[in-house]
C-alpha cells in the first residue's frame, strides 16, 4: 500500500493544482495532503492567502482523489508529518526540485512537472502567462 503525502497552499484553487494532485494520487493508493496554514503561506509569499485555511481545507478535502487532508504548520515539520501519517512516498511539484531529499532515508521523493501557464497570482491578476 502507498501512502503518498503533498503539501501547498493551494490557493484560487486552478486546473495546475488540481492535476498534481490527481497525478500524485495515481502514483499510488492513498493520498494524503498537507495544507499550509494562512501563518506559514504568509511566511512563504509575503502575503495572506486569498482563501483562508479553512475554505482552503474544504475545497482539497472535497476532491476525489484526495484521501485525507491536515493543516501544514511549518516547512520544518515535514519529517513529523511523513512519520505520523505513515507515509511512504513524498510527492511534490519540481518548483521544489532537489529541496525534500534528505527525507529520501524514510520514503521515495518524487517531483512532478507543474503545468503550465497557470498560477494563483495569474488567476488573481486575470491574466494567463502566455
Ligand atoms: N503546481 C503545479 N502547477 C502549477 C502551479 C502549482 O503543478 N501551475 C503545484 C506546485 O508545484 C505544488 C502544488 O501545486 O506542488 C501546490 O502549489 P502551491 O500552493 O504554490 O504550493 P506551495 O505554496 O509552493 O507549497 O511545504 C512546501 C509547500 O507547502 C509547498
Amino acid at each position: 500500500m502507498t501512502r503518498i503525502i503533498t503539501f501547498g497552499t493551494f490557493d484560487v484553487f486552478h486546473v495546475g493544482h488540481l492535476r498534481i494532485l490527481e497525478r500524485a494520487r495515481n502514483l499510488g493508493d492513498y493520498l494524503l495532503v498537507g495544507v499550509s496554514t494562512d501563518l506559514l503561506s504568509y511566511t512563504k509569499k509575503g502575503r495572506y492567502p486569498f482563501y483562508n485555511q479553512v475554505e482552503r481545507l474544504e475545497i482539497i478535502s472535497s476532491l476525489r482523489c484526495v484521501d485525507e487532508v491536515f493543516l501544514e504548520k511549518s516547512l520544518e515539520l515535514k519529517r513529523h508529518y511523513i512519520l505520523t501519517y505513515h507515509a511512504n512516498m513524498l510527492v511534490m511539484g519540481d518548483d521544489w526540485a532537489g529541496k525534500f531529499d534528505e527525507f529520501k532515508d524514510i520514503c521515495r521523493v518524487e517531483y512532478l512537472s507543474r503545468t503550465p501557464s497557470i498560477s494563483t497570482t495569474a488567476v488573481i491578476e486575470k491574466k494567463r502567462i502566455p
